[in-house]
């Protein structure tokens, strides 16, 4: 699938990066993952076996509801499984070093010095208890109660349930001075578990290759794997963790990277910050317990104007925050508020300060240990249990006031910049109503430059944001004008990374952006900003920029502005990235177009006949928009039948949010930095 990145080579392409901070899916594949066909398998185990394997055939019968999907993200949930086994043993205090080797053949090892799967026989089933965390469901959980876990927690099906998804498992464990190994192909396994030697180690090493009847795709992504053993290394402070890929060499070295952290969290928020302008000399720091719930808190301001809160239970991210996340606001804005008004901090403000005004250019992690989680919501990324909020809000009360004592000159920093996000919240807030007004004043009418769809169905109707009046003019002689609506953009837009807030509701293509869209800002009972989308138009918007350097600025400018400022719809699934191709690979009448080299490369030899001196073949490489005619644009980029649209999705709010730092904010050196780090594994052809 070609993706934004191999738009452009070399450093240019780090601008689109996006596939490392949003996850970006095609929708065309979503839909064929619905209808992927259930593999059976025909069982011929032994009885004694029967109702472990109805359990792993049950797993690989549905295996959605045991990890979630059978695309790359269930697939990177087979190693979160496993490797948060591993995690437990830090957790109880046995682990301290977990190593992650993906293979050359795509197969993946993950080992830890933890206890060891205890091998002893097992007194019903009569056999390892090893055999029995392999292939018995749910069978892997660890019965010391009173430890924290997070195997278990969110999917925490087991082992058991890798083996299942897996052509093949091989499990080494080293136990009180010996080696023991079984193997086993499809959950089945091959032989009783054996004694191989002895050992002077301790611990569990797994191996597996991912079914490829099951997964849609068996590769495995480092930069995913990296990302979440950084963010384990963060939350685990003195767990050391290695990766290593032994799919690609550079100089005779495979990659690798190491992940240790010793300050923990607070190393965590000052990676979150790293593009950012600090306000504060050093984080916030907070560690307490209560009750068996453990509260770890890092934290720190910022000068700009975005909030960014991740939060963990038993090191799982809590994606939509819950009670611990609440606990915590509350317990800042309480604080903060009383030590504002005590000392006089608020006496020239002459409207209410908003709990919102508190977190403006707040960085925290807050991460608790809980024994028994709840998680809520529909994509269960929510803390639900209730006695947590107190909790939470008494620890971090407790040392706020203690931090704001001893620290009077951080304290009036912090307190200042409120009192700025407060009046600029307030300017924001009358600068939206003016223009919101006199846009109704107007007769509410849809921007000039909008050629609109026919149909006032949103569900069917679809946006295009174009980069440049002619390549505008172009998509709409394209279009198909019942369905699609066409807004040229003019030039870059405004760098919202930047600009305050009541600029950005002053500028003319933000304007044209949410009049065409039909959504407004508003605020709720607490003073918060709200995107009101219920008079959404279209239901797919759609960003059409060219495939150059330029393009990718674009696209990167109009995705920051969705980012910050209407996130909701990035959520909801209504934003999206079109695709136009590459090239154009010509022979007389023949002609495809491309979107990547190797479908290129693909193309010239077919039509060659493998000739490399035919030079009927044509290759024309497109670079904007503006080089396709409206029949070319309509066939590859925005007939639904044939194009391929990128869907936006926010897989990682915080890692999007020091992106969009990264590369928009005005710290020069870590954008320098990271694009530097970054370019040196980015290829054209992915
Ligand atoms: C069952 C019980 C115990 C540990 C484990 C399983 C265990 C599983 C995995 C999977 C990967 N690494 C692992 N390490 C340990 C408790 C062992 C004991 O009580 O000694």
């Amino acid at each position: 699938m070609p993706t934004p990145q191999l738009l452009a080579g070399g450093l240019r392409l780090v601008t689109l990066d996006f596939s490392y901070l949003c996850g970006m899916k095609n929708a065309q594949v979503e839909l064929e993952a619905e209808t992927l066909p259930i593999t059976q398998h025909k069982s011929d185990y032994d009885a004694s076996s029967i109702t472990a394997l109805e359990g792993l055939e049950a797993v690989r019968k549905r295996p959605g509801m045991y990890i979630g999907s059978t695309d790359a993200k269930g697939l990177h949930h087979l190693v979160w499984e496993v490797v948060d086994n591993s995690i437990d043993e830090h957790l109880a205090g046995y682990c301290s070093h977990i190593w992650v080797t993906i293979h050359a053949d795509n197969s993946l090892t993950v080992r830890d010095n933890g206890r060891g799967i205890p091998t002893d026989l097992h007194p019903k089933l009569k056999k390892s208890a090893l055999e029995v965390v392999m292939t018995v469901l749910h069978a892997g959980g660890k019965f010391d109660k009173d430890s924290y876990k997070v195997s278990g927690g969110l999917h925490g099906v087991g082992v058991s349930c890798v083996n299942a998804l897996s052509e093949y498992v091989r499990v080494e464990v080293h136990r009180d001075g010996k080696k023991y190994e079984q193997e086993y192909l499809r959950g089945k396994p091959k032989y009783d578990v054996r004694e191989i030697g002895s050992t002077t180690e301790r611990g569990t090493i797994v191996t597996f290759k991912p079914d490829p009847e099951i997964f849609e795709t068996t590769e495995f992504k480092f930069d995913v794997l990296a990302h979440r053993l950084r963010e384990l290394a963060f939350l685990n402070k003195g767990l050391h963790l290695d990766l290593v890929d032994e799919r690609e060499s550079e100089n005779g070295h495979f990659r690798r990277e190491h992940f240790y952290s010793e300050g923990g969290l607070q190393e965590f928020v000052l990676w979150l910050d790293e593009a950012k302008t600090k306000l504060i000399d050093k984080p916030i720091y907070i560690s307490a317990k209560e009750e068996d719930v453990e509260v770890e808190v890092a934290m720190l301001y910022n000068t700009s104007y975005s909030e960014n809160i991740v939060s963990f239970v038993n090191n799982i991210n809590t994606r939509d925050g819950g009670t611990h996340v609440s606990g915590f606001r509350r317990a800042l804005t309480r604080e903060f508020k009383k030590y504002g008004e005590d000392n006089g901090f608020f006496k020239k403000l002459n409207f209410a300060i908003s709990g919102e005004d508190f977190m403006e250019g707040l960085t925290a992690v807050v991460s608790v240990k809980v024994m028994e989680p709840q998680f809520k919501g529909q994509t269960k990324g929510e803390l639900g249990n209730s006695e947590v909020l107190g909790i939470v809000s008494r620890c971090v009360g407790d040392a706020l006031k203690v931090f704001l004592e001893e620290n009077p000159s951080q304290a009036r920093r912090i307190i200042e910049k409120v009192v700025l996000a407060a009046t600029a919240r307030n300017a924001a807030r009358k600068a939206r109503e003016l223009v919101q007004r006199k846009g109704a004043l107007s007769g509410g009418g849809l921007p000039g430059k909008l050629a609109d769809c026919a149909s006032r169905n949103p569900e069917e109707s679809e946006i295009f944001l174009v980069e440049g009046d002619s390549a505008g003019g172009t998509a709409k002689q394209g279009r198909d004008r019942h369905t699609q609506a066409i807004l040229p953009l003019r030039g870059k837009i405004l760098n919202v990374e930047k600009a305050l807030e009541h600029k950005i509701y002053e500028n003319e293509e933000i304007k044209n952006i949410f009049t065409a869209l039909g959504v407004h800002v508003g605020e709720n009972e607490e003073g918060h900003r709200v995107l009101i989308t219920d008079k959404l138009r279209y239901h797919k918007i759609v960003i059409m920029c060219d495939a150059d350097v330029d393009g990718s600025h674009i696209t990167t400018l109009i995705l920051t502005f969705f980012f910050r400022y209407m996130r909701e719809l990035i959520e909801k699934g209504h934003v999206y990235i079109a695709q136009p191709p590459l090239y154009l690979v010509k022979k007389g009448k023949q002609q495809r177009y491309c979107w990547n080299d190797k479908e290129r490369r693909e193309a010239v030899l077919e039509f060659s006949g493998g000739r490399e001196d035919d030079d009927t073949v044509k290759v024309q490489r497109y670079k904007g928009l503006g080089e396709m005619n409206a029949e070319q644009l309509w066939e590859t980029t925005m007939n639904r039948e044939t194009r391929i649209l990128k869907q936006v999705t926010i897989e990682d709010a915080a890692e999007a949010d020091r992106m969009f730092s990264m590369l928009m904010g005005d710290e020069v050196p870590p954008r320098r930095a990271f694009i530097e780090a970054n370019a040196r594994y980015a290829r054209i052809d992915a």
